[in-house]
């Protein structure tokens, strides 16, 4: 135990010093594009297969790794080391995305927070769910489940080893269930923290796991050979630490902190020091949906609109399979263009995006679906967006086009949502953030970002959504007051959901007068997102004003609104009166953005 402490030696390791409270299980699924497409066929099985890119074999499955097939390998070399590999195009990311999709869905079935990382690897923090099993069992009579890195010295004082042990246990119950009800082969990891449970899991590859004990973490973190071996030390890093003569994990481990702390700043130089140590107190970000969806097409060069065109259209196409498996209904479209600069030799992108109508899509058998006529209006917005970006008058060189569907309706909402208010579900959506940022032209945009910044929309699945617990009562409200059943109030077919949903002509009316208002501005833009909420605030007095009752505009459905408790009526009767005063004065719009959630929204007319 003499290295167990950094301040009187520079080498020293912090086992028992560490905290070891959580227990995380990572998870890798084995040649994952390979078993993707041999699951698609099965006659792959029994030969060497591998997944061709381009002129790459990205992965191939363990029958061709014993010819020495390697990952990223050239076709060449891999034909030329196994020449009866089968080679299958892997160009297609869709089925892997299913797949990946799929295993992720299935981890979260043990309610535990899942964190995907890229495709194929998760990590599951199983802490709460081990500490529930640990008051059920005999610590004595608790086994290692898979491989153990090192066998487990004195019992650590926190109980961590029989954590990690029932730990083990639960990882081969996922992987048993990911083998048995989607037919992958996985490796697993187990340890108290997220770099030690990756870095352990490809110890018994393929189908298989490891466990590591706490104790034992520095020692099995000096035998990596690279300092890039740990997750979180890229190329700048590893490139500072080899100018400090600093190549393995051992020499990260010896030493001295002061001379760390020469390149890099205070922290940063703990922080690698713990590592080295195994050290790792990283939570997990649990996976939520992505904030975009979105795809990309590069290309040498187009200038031509029809080709740009055909290029967008069937992106759109490969877009609209993406949102129906997402399943939200998108409220806003984002085009993207990398354009050439010849004189400079340069290229930059630029992005433009718009609100689009939630009538596009339909909801039937509760899957989203783009009918034709949804998909023409789509394919007009692109190529409007497109005008704006491109002058059309002049030449005009592209080399990358990519469409995003960038924000989606909250399926329900917070506890001050009407909609959550009124009802269970909604199969049809009925609230539109009409403040939501619109174009962002000329601005460069990293499309693989997401832009977590430009949506402020909030990705809730049905499965997050954690019920109101004042629900029951108001369901059972309305329903007497309508004269409905419970079961009626929860289904949205029998509900007349018509009456809240926001009428799609409108919100055409409110592109169109967004588009024009756009048009007509000849002068540069100081502030398009400005802009754009002062024309949806301009909309939605647009449609208040067209009512042609004193207090309640005649599209509103007089039931539902005498349904509503007294206050509410008032709210609304008093901004329909006076629609400004729920908007602020536009020269505020920030201020505006944050008054955009008014119960007004929710009584706008249909058809
Ligand atoms: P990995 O998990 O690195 O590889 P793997 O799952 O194929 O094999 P292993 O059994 O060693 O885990 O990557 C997951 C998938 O990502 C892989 O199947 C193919 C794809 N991939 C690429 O597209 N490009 C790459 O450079 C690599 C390494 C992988
Ligand atoms: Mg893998």
């Amino acid at each position: 135990m003499e290295e167990q402490n950094m301040e009187s030696s520079s080498s020293s390791c912090f086992d028992g010093y560490s905290e070891h409270s959580r227990s995380i299980i990572h998870i890798d699924i084995d040649c994952f594009y390979a078993q993707v497409e041999m699951i698609r066929n099965p006659e792959l099985r029994s030969v060497p297969v591998g997944v061709q890119q381009k002129n790459i074999v990205v992965t191939s499955n363990y029958e061709a790794r014993k010819f020495g097939i390697q990952k990223c390998m050239l076709v060449t070399d891999a034909v030329k080391a196994c020449p009866n590999l089968k080679l299958v195009n892997g160009e297609d990311l869709q089925p892997y995305r299913i797949a990946s999709n799929k295993i992720f869905t299935l981890l979260q079935t043990w309610k535990c927070p899942v964190e995907k990382l890229g495709m194929d690897e998760n990590f599951i923090d199983v802490t709460n769910l081990v500490q529930e099993r640990v008051k059920m069992v005999d610590s004595k009579s608790v086994t290692v489940a898979g491989h153990a890195y090192k066998v487990a010295s004195v019992e650590c004082i926190c109980g961590c080893h029989t954590r990690l042990k029932l730990a083990s246990q639960l990882a081969s119950e996922m992987r048993s269930k990911i083998f048995n009800e989607l037919g992958f082969t996985t490796c697993a990891g187990v340890a108290h923290n997220k770099l030690l449970a990756k870095l352990i899991c490809p110890l018994h590859k393929p189908n298989d796991q490891s466990l590591i004990f706490p104790e034992h973490a520095c020692s099995f973190m000096s035998t990596l050979p690279s300092v890039r071996c740990i997750p979180s030390i890229g190329a700048k890093t590893s490139e500072a630490l080899m100018s400090l003569n600093i190549h393995s994990v051992s020499d990260l481990q010896q030493v001295a902190p002061e001379i760390l702390q020469k390149p890099f700043s205070g922290d940063m130089a703990v922080r690698l020091k713990k590592l080295s140590f195994g050290e790792d107190n990283t939570p997990l970000k649990q996976t939520g949906r992505p904030l975009s969806i979105g795809l990309e097409d590069s290309f040498k060069t187009v200038s031509v609109k029809s080709e740009v065109e055909e290029r967008f259209s069937a992106l759109l196409q490969r877009l609209i399979v993406l949102v129906r498996e997402d399943g939200r209904i998108p409220v806003s479209l984002r085009v993207t263009l990398r354009k050439k600069d010849a004189k400079r030799l340069s290229s930059h992108r630029e992005s433009r995006q718009c609100q689009i109508s939630p009538s596009i899509f339909t909801i039937s058998n509760g899957s989203l679906n783009v009918p034709e006529a949804g998909q023409s209006k789509l394919m007009s917005t692109v190529m409007r967006l497109f005008n704006k970006l491109v002058d059309l008058t002049k030449p005009f060189h592209l080399t990358l086009v990519g469409l995003a569907f960038t924000k989606f309706q909250d399926r329900m909402t917070g506890r001050g949502s009407m909609v959550n208010y009124l009802m269970n579900d909604i199969s049809v959506q009925s609230v539109l953030n009409l403040t939501n940022d619109c174009d962002t032209s000329g601005c460069s945009m990293d499309y693989s970002a997401a832009s977590p910044s430009s949506s402020t929309t909030t990705d809730l699945s049905d499965a997050e959504v954690e019920p109101s617990p004042k629900k029951p009562k108001k369901v059972n409200w309305i329903a007497k007051r309508r004269c409905l059943s419970k079961e009626d109030v929860a289904s949205p077919s029998k509900l007349r959901v018509g009456e809240l949903r926001l009428n799609s002509r409108e919100l055409e009316k409110v592109s169109e007068l967004r588009l024009n208002s756009r048009d007509r501005s000849l002068t540069p833009r100081a502030s398009p997102a400005r802009e754009c909420l002062s024309d949806a605030s301009d909309s939605m007095k647009d449609i208040a004003e067209g009512s042609n009752c004193d207090s309640c505009p005649g599209y509103v459905d007089q039931e539902v609104f005498s349904a509503l408790p007294g206050d509410m009526q008032q709210e609304l009767k008093a901004m329909w009166k006076n629609p400004s005063s729920s908007e602020v004065p536009r020269s505020s719009p920030r201020t505006n953005k944050a008054k955009s959630n008014t119960i007004l929204k929710y009584f706008l007319p249909n058809k």
